[in-house]
């Protein structure tokens, strides 16, 4: 389909479509072939790829220094309705026109927010509604929603871990909003990221309460949503810093420990970003196999940083090395839990032609896509997993299954060491494992 508005926003752009690696047509797919089927399933159910609402339709370059370069045909009207569904309108023919099945949004990235509480409602319901016949007409489906609870200075101080008490009920009644706008748009699942919850500085800081606070918080939106009937999963996005000078959801360690602590491990996992992985000083395949490791990895932030600036670049991603050693965990781990592929990334401020946006994502979706192509691979064809299998082989059988069953106490392994007496020693082979990746590569 090509385009489903009242008004062709990207003109001379049709749909974008799958040519092969030996294609030269920028706007072509050459690695993600949406219905080729890999490790026993279609690439376009392995990767859910969503578009971020956030970044492709409002934020327009703006940056510290400057403002936005893009000046979005769009976003013209002064009447916040009509500016809304224009938005909506170039949303669904992008994503359209990309091939892609999903997209994710804040609440007040579908609308701009109003000077009161009951008048933003009132806008939102609008908006839903024109959004979920779009949506419907064009076969595209909602990952995930969520809620902005950073950007006001309202919100200055925190959310769900304010001080103050109003602005944690002022933000419950938004995550109320914003969940009944993901049930209307038959979410699939909703995120909480804490951009406030945590500290500027520890001299005004009570941890302990805002901890608990925002454990109950967390426990009370989910209650709401299953008492609505919201069938999907919670998860949380974990950020080290940035805005605040430490974040609660530091990492995928950290955030596991905490959902545990409040009774919050069944209905949430993680939704992990990879310049978040980055900013806590951890590779993307680290977090993702931290949560793994514990079955909480539900969804992708898809993006990357810059490694000589410390902050959140947000750009899109391009390392082969790094997406085919994330695709390796991804597969081993057997996919998401629920969620899929938001490319939570924006062009650069100097990206100012229309296409540039589907360059990024094109580019995008073509590198997970041969990320995955070369994981498998890897799995099916290499030595990787005897490879690793054989470094644990000691707990097969013997003493060594023994201990796994539970059978061994700390004395009888005292007694196998001084048995067994001074050891040889087994080689990591590190350097062989990041060959076999290369080669495959
Ligand atoms: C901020 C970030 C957010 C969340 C959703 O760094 O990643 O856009 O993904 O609030
Ligand atoms: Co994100």
């Amino acid at each position: 389909m090509a385009f489903i508005g009242n008004k062709e926003y990207f003109k001379g752009i049709a749909d974008i479509k799958f040519e092969g690696k030996l294609s030269d047509n920028p706007l072509a797919y050459k690695y993600y072939n949406p219905e080729q089927v890999v490790a026993g399933k279609p690439m376009r159910e392995h990767f859910k790829f969503a578009v971020a609402y956030w970044h492709t339709f409002c934020g327009q370059g703006a940056d510290p220094f400057g403002p936005g370069t893009q000046n979005f045909p769009w976003d013209q009207s002064q009447d916040p309705i009509v500016a809304a569904k224009e938005k909506a309108d170039a949303a669904f023919e992008f994503i359209s026109k990309l091939g892609f099945d999903y997209f994710c949004f804040h609440d007040f990235d579908l609308i701009q927010e109003a000077n009161s509480f009951s008048e933003s409602e009132k806008r939102l319901s609008t908006i839903v509604d024109y959004i979920k016949e779009k949506k419907e007409a064009a076969g595209i489906n909602l990952l995930w929603g969520t809620a902005n609870c950073f950007s006001n200075p309202r919100y200055m101080n925190g959310a769900a871990t304010n001080p103050d008490f109003n602005v944690l009920a002022r933000a419950a009644g938004q995550v109320k909003l914003a969940l009944d706008a993901t049930i209307a748009l038959n979410g699939e699942n909703y995120v909480f990221w804490g951009g406030r919850e945590g500290y500027m500085s520890l001299l005004n800081t009570n941890v302990k309460k805002e901890l608990d606070h925002m454990g109950r918080f967390l426990a009370l939106a989910r209650d709401y949503a299953r008492d609505q009937g919201f069938k999907g999963t919670f998860f949380i996005e974990p950020k080290p810093m940035e805005p605040m000078k430490h974040q609660y959801d530091f990492d995928a360690a950290t955030v596991i420990g905490f959902l545990n602590q409040y009774g919050l491990q069944d209905d949430f996992k993680l939704n992990l970003e990879v310049n978040h992985a980055t900013l806590a000083s951890h590779t993307m395949q680290h977090e993702m196999e931290i949560a793994a490791s514990q079955g909480m990895l539900g969804s992708i932030d898809a993006n990357r940083g810059d490694y000589q600036n410390g902050w959140d670049t947000d750009q899109f991603p391009n390392n082969i090395n790094e997406v085919t050693e994330a695709m390796l965990v991804f597969l081993k781990a057997g996919g998401l839990q629920g969620g899929g592929i938001n490319f939570d990334a924006k062009i650069r401020r100097n990206s100012t032609d229309m296409e540039d946006v589907f360059y990024a994502h094109i580019g995008g979706a073509d590198i997970f896509a041969r990320g995955l192509l070369i994981a498998d691979k890897i799995i099916s064809t290499s030595q990787y997993d005897a490879l690793r299998a054989q470094r644990y082989s000691s707990f097969d059988s013997g003493k060594g299954k023994d201990f796994e069953a539970g059978k061994l106490d700390l004395k009888a392994l005292y007694e196998i060491a001084l048995e067994n007496g001074e050891l040889d020693l087994q080689s990591g082979k590190q350097e062989l494992f990041e060959n076999i990746i290369n080669q495959y590569i």
